[in-house]
Formats: structure tokens, C-alpha cells, sequence
């Protein structure tokens, strides 16, 4: 666990495979020291795990779940189903089909349960972390800075290299 500030999201995802995807989530909350857990979590292979999981995740103080999951993606929707927690959806790229099954899997939930479905692999990861940001920001001013900071940091980078020939 990152011991950042006092606000906590949760980062689940259905396989240590999906760790390298992941961890891009896990890099930028780390980059803005918001404090986070990491946990395998497996719709398929441990789903009483899940269930107790989402059951219990809202009175350990997590706020924000982001769930990532390949091919047959169940686990953000599962976990969507069980708490009434925001759940961040990432679709990782599976190998079979790209991320594609990943996507629609996560993406296409029905009325009623939602979830947030961010793109497809190192982006979605990067930005789940970042909208889970932007949600806790409302509530802590320190998480408001901290966003700001890093898109201003973001600006300046781009703006301090704007010839790509130079590298
Ligand atoms: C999903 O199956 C996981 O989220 C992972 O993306 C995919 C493959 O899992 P492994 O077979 O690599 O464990 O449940």
C-alpha cells in the first residue's frame, strides 16, 4: 500500500497478468501521493473473494475501486454489482483479441449498475487513476492541487518541446 494522503482507492485486477497494465495506475497515484491498495481479485477463479471484497471495501475506507480485467472482463461489472462505490473499469489488452473483448465486456454494462470504462491497456490505466482523482478531489483539497499540479506539469513538458526532430 502507498502511504500517501487519507484519501484511498482501491486497485483490483483479475489476474497477476494484468500487473503490467496496471501498475501505470497504480505509478500515477503514486506521482500524485494518493494512498492505494493493490489486490488480485478474480471474478472467475477466487468470486467469493470478490464478493467479500466489495462487501467490506467501503467500511476499510476505500472510496474509488479501480477495477482492471481481460478478455471475459467480468470483474468491474461484478464489483459495480456488489458495492455502490464508483468502479473504474480498464479493459487490458488481451493477446486472442486486443483488448476488444476486454472492452466490450466492461463498457456494455446494463442500466442501473454502472461503470466507468476507461480506453484499452497503459492509457486507460493512467487516466483510471486520474478520474479517480478528479472524484476524491471534490472532497480533499490536497488531491485538488496535486491534479492540478500534475496537468500543469504535463503543459509545461509539451510547451518545453514542442520540435519533435529533437527528440
Ligand atoms: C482475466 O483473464 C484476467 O483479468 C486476465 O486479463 C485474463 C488472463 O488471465 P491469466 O490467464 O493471464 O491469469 O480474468
Amino acid at each position: 500500500m502507498n502511504m500517501g494522503n487519507h484519501a484511498c482507492l482501491s486497485i483490483i485486477m483479475g489476474s497477476k497478468s494484468d500487473w503490467d497494465t496496471m501498475r501505470h495506475a497504480a505509478d500515477t497515484l503514486k506521482q500524485l501521493n494518493i494512498a492505494y491498495t493493490v489486490e488480485v481479485v478474480s471474478a472467475h477463479r477466487t468470486p467469493d473473494k470478490l464478493f467479500q471484497y466489495a462487501e467490506s471495501a467501503e467500511e476499510k475506507g476505500v472510496e474509488v475501486i479501480i477495477a482492471g480485467a481481460g478478455g471475459a472482463a467480468h470483474l468491474p461489472g461484478m464489483m459495480a454489482a456488489k458495492t455502490s462505490l464508483p468502479v473504474l473499469g480498464v479493459p487490458v489488452q488481451s493477446k486472442a483479441l486486443n483488448g476488444m473483448d476486454s472492452l466490450l465486456s466492461i463498457v456494455q454494462m446494463p442500466a442501473g449498475i454502472p461503470v466507468g470504462t476507461l480506453a484499452i491497456g497503459r492509457a486507460g490505466a493512467v487516466n483510471a487513476a486520474l478520474l479517480g482523482a478528479s472524484i476524491l478531489a471534490n472532497k480533499y483539497p490536497d488531491v485538488k492541487i496535486a491534479l492540478k499540479n500534475y496537468r500543469q506539469k504535463q503543459t509545461d513538458s509539451v510547451m518545453a518541446n514542442p520540435d519533435p526532430s529533437k527528440g
